[in-house]
C-alpha cells in the first residue's frame, strides 16, 4: 500500500485572503505530491517499512538504510506534516481553543497571547525552511519547537499537536520576504477543532 495525497475538505480558494488559492494550489498539488512520489520511490524496495504507517515510519528512521535514509527521512517529514498541516485549518477558524486544551495553554504560556508570541517567535525565527509547532512534550507538557527542513517532532518523541510551515513555498507568491505577515494571518484559518481533539487523544 503506498502512501497518497490526502484530499483537502475544503477548496483552494477557500482560505483567501489569508492564504491566496495559487499557493494553495501548488503547495498540495505539487510540493506534497513530490514528497509522496519521492517516498514511495524510495519505499518500493523495503518491503518492512512501506507496510508502516507513517507515523511509525517517522520513529524508525534507524531501520532505512543509508542509501534512501535521507530521501526516507526528507520525503516521509514531508508527507506526514503536510498532511497535520492540511487537516488543521479551516475557512472557518473558530479563532480561538475552547476547553481543556485552552486551559492548557493558559497553564503552560501565561495566555493564548503568549502561545501566540512564542509559536511566532518560533516560526519567523526558524533560520532557512522548516516548521514551528505547538507539541506535547515527552514528560506529557505543552511546548513550542522549531524543526529544521521536514523534520518532525515525532521523531524526537514529542507529539505534534499544531504546525505552520515556514518553507518560502508556502507563503512566498503572496507575502514574498514578509513570513511574519504570513504567520499572523495563518491564525485566522487553524482549525482549533483538529488542535484539541489531537490534545485530547495524546493526553487522556
Ligand atoms: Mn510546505
Amino acid at each position: 500500500m503506498s502512501h497518497q495525497l490526502p484530499a483537502l475538505k475544503f477548496a483552494y480558494d477557500a482560505l483567501e485572503p489569508h492564504i491566496d488559492a495559487k499557493t494553495m494550489e501548488i503547495h498540495h498539488s505539487k510540493h506534497h505530491q513530490a514528497y509522496i512520489n519521492n517516498l514511495n520511490g524510495a519505499l518500493e524496495s523495503l518491503e518492512d517499512l512501506k507496510a508502516m504507517p507513517i507515523e511509525d515510519l517517522l520513529k524508525h528512521f534507524a531501520a532505512v538504510p543509508e542509501n534512501l535514509y535521507w530521501t526516507v527521512r526528507n520525503n516521509g517529514g514531508g508527507h506526514y506534516n503536510h498532511t497535520l498541516f492540511w487537516e488543521a485549518l479551516s475557512p472557518t477558524g473558530s479563532g480561538k481553543p475552547e476547553g481543556p486544551l485552552a486551559s492548557a495553554i493558559d497553564a503552560a504560556f501565561g495566555s493564548f497571547e503568549a502561545f501566540q508570541a512564542a509559536l511566532e517567535k518560533a516560526a519567523v525565527g526558524q533560520f532557512g525552511s522548516g516548521w514551528a509547532w505547538l507539541v506535547l512534550n515527552k514528560a506529557g507538557q505543552l511546548a513550542v519547537v522549531g524543526t529544521p527542513n521536514q523534520d518532525n517532532p515525532i521523531s524526537d518523541g514529542h507529539t505534534p499537536l499544531l504546525g505552520v510551515d515556514v518553507w518560502e513555498h508556502a507563503y512566498y507568491l503572496h507575502y514574498q520576504n514578509r513570513r511574519a505577515d504570513y504567520v499572523k494571518a495563518w491564525w485566522s484559518v487553524v482549525d482549533w477543532n483538529v488542535v484539541a481533539a489531537r490534545y485530547s487523544a495524546a493526553k487522556f
